[in-house]
């Protein structure tokens, strides 16, 4: 996949969900420039969710994290574009919202670093790990725009 075209796993927390933010998220990544090409809501098994953070496994926070990830649906995306992975992380914000800059969406939108609303893969080699855990091949469509026919 070329430069252009990377991808990278977005997921919003069921904090995210249950606050109502999922539209405000959303809204930036599109107004960003940066294009959906996989989205779904789901209720994480506790399966996904160890693996998805194995990198913790062992640390204090682990059980917390794995339980508060699997306790209501998330919302699962793929968004694709060029330097996506690590621009999605500056649009996200530092780890603990209570530092993370204002502007992001942490810092606007959160306080507890362990309710931080949205998860992003940390490198390209964690975004092909993260999208294969949560998507299934034909989950995911790259689409173009077919014409400006539909722009009023
Ligand atoms: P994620 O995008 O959720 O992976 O967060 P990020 O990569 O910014 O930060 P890491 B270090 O991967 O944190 C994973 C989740 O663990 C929570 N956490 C982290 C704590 O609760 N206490 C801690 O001391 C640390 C370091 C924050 C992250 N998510 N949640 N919810
Ligand atoms: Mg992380």
């Amino acid at each position: 996949m070329s430069a252009q075209q990377e991808r990278t796993f977005i997921a919003l927390k069921p904090d995210a969900v249950q606050r109502n933010l999922v539209g405000e998220v959303i809204r930036r990544f599109e107004a960003k420039g940066f294009k959906l090409v996989g989205l779904k809501l789901v209720k994480p098994s506790v399966e996904t969710a160890e693996e998805h953070y194995a990198e913790h496994k062992g640390k204090g926070f682990y059980k917390g994290l794995v339980d508060f990830i699997t306790s209501g649906p998330v919302v699962a995306m793929v968004w694709q574009g060029k330097g996506v992975v690590a621009s999605a992380r500056k649009l996200i914000g530092a780890t603990n919202p209570l530092t993370s800059e204002p502007g992001t969406i942490r810092g606007d939108l959160a306080v507890d670093v362990g309710r931080n609303v949205i998860h992003g893969s940390d490198s390209t080699d964690s975004a092909q790990r993260e999208i294969s855990l949560w998507f299934k091949e034909g989950e995911i469509a790259d689409w173009t725009p077919v014409s400006n026919a539909w722009v009023y």
